[in-house]
């Protein structure tokens, strides 16, 4: 079989002068993709989303990958004082592209701010800032190296999450100020932080669109259970 295509959404950056715009994208996810067998194609936010169904077309698999904030317009919500940065352009484009592949059956992983794109696109909201909507003594910002595991998730028995991880307990990294509030319907919650923070979900409608709340592409090097998120992400394509 050749070498699958996995389309990986990136975030629209500014230079320090603001001289320029830029695409980033951190290097992890396409090291994570390329290592589980796949080639990782960077997108752009294209504004053109006619174009959606063409590039979608051309690719195996979507990695929809974290960065800023989601507009809170998407969830019908007035911006928290704490709301972060937002990427305008990105979610313009990544909200109906993730839509198509869903529709279209197009295996889909989704990591942390990707999990939140996948909710708001499917009718879900987020909580926008946790440390003053849901207060919990968990630090889901943690302020060791990204690598590093810093709290708990129970995985549910029985998801498509706990064929791939194994059900019950897993170590995970944290790098979210934000989190799924009311999960959009048809999906599962596959994991949980022991504060309740959602920290998975999937669709078992689809072939395989599997959700989290941590950065398995951060720990994919030295952990085998985030390792096989991404190579049997690319055994479903
Ligand atoms: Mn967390």
């Amino acid at each position: 079989m050749p070498r699958r295509l996995i389309g990986v959404t990136a975030a629209n950056v500014a230079a320090q002068d603001h001289s320029v715009r830029r695409l980033a994208c951190n290097l992890v996810y396409l090291e994570a993709i390329e290592r589980a067998g796949g080639i990782p194609v960077v997108l752009p936010n294209t504004t053109d989303h006619d174009l959606l169904p063409r590039i979608l077309g051309t690719l195996d698999g979507l990695l929809v990958t974290g960065g800023a904030d989601v507009s809170p317009a998407y969830y019908g919500q007035a911006p928290h004082p704490a709301l972060g940065d937002v990427d305008t352009c990105r979610d313009a484009m990544e909200i109906p592209l993730v839509r198509s592949a869903i529709q279209e059956d197009v295996p889909l992983l989704a990591i942390c701010r990707g999990m939140q794109v996948l909710n708001v696109a499917m009718g879900g909201t987020l909580y926008q800032h946790l440390p003053e909507q849901r207060p919990s003594p968990i630090h889901h910002v943690q302020s060791g190296p990204r690598s590093a595991f810093s709290h708990t998730v129970e995985v549910a028995e029985e998801t498509l999450l706990a064929d791939i991880v194994g059900s019950g307990e897993m170590h995970v990294n944290s790098l979210h100020h934000q989190a799924v509030c009311q999960p959009a319907e048809g999906f599962t919650i596959t994991a949980l932080a022991p504060d309740g923070i959602i920290e998975g979900m999937e669709r078992p409608q689809n072939r395989f669109v599997v959700a989290v709340q941590f950065h398995p592409e951060e720990t994919s090097v030295h952990d085998d259970r985030t390792r096989r998120l991404f190579t049997t992400f690319l055994e479903a394509t």
